[in-house]
């Protein structure tokens, strides 16, 4: 399994750092929607599900947490603890985010806005798209 971490180039002075980020420029997608999670309570698991559509751009843009990518075949465990890196994560990829640090701020990029009918929560479901896809 690929993981693509993106490394964004901060703009630095004395005052301190600057991220920017643009479509199709640092990120391989038209951002139709940010959201972020933070004040994760300590040994929650988020996620827990993939989608039909929906890409991501995953970037923790302070303090670190973990996240578990699973393809049907194969796993693996991701540590984002920069504000400057970016974990990219495809519509069939089962995705967990667990460890967050009591300071974490997860903030997404993602490629449409919300909806629900674009989840696949049963584990079973996602086996059987990914294999059907390959
Ligand atoms: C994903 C991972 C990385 C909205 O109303 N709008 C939104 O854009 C989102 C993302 C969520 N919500 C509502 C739906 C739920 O009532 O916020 C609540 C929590 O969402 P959810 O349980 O889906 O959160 P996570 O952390 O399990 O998953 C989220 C994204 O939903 C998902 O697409 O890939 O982060």
């Amino acid at each position: 399994m690929q993981v693509v971490k993106y490394m964004f180039q901060p703009h630095g002075d004395d005052r301190g750092q600057l991220v920017a980020l643009e479509e199709f420029k640092d990120i391989p997608f038209h951002i139709k929607r940010v959201y972020y999670m933070y004040d994760t309570a300590s040994g929650v698991v988020r996620g827990k599900h993939a989608h039909k559509k929906l890409e991501q751009i995953l970037i923790c843009i302070s303090g670190s947490c973990k996240i578990l990518l699973d393809n049907g075949s194969e796993k693996k465990v991701v540590n984002l603890e920069k504000p400057y890196e970016g974990l990219y994560i495809s519509n069939d990829m089962w995705r967990e985010m667990y460890d967050f640090s009591d300071d974490a701020v997860l903030m997404v990029l993602a490629s449409e806005l919300y909806d629900e009918s674009d989840y696949i929560r049963d584990y079973d479901e996602f086996l059987n798209m990914v294999r059907e896809n390959s």
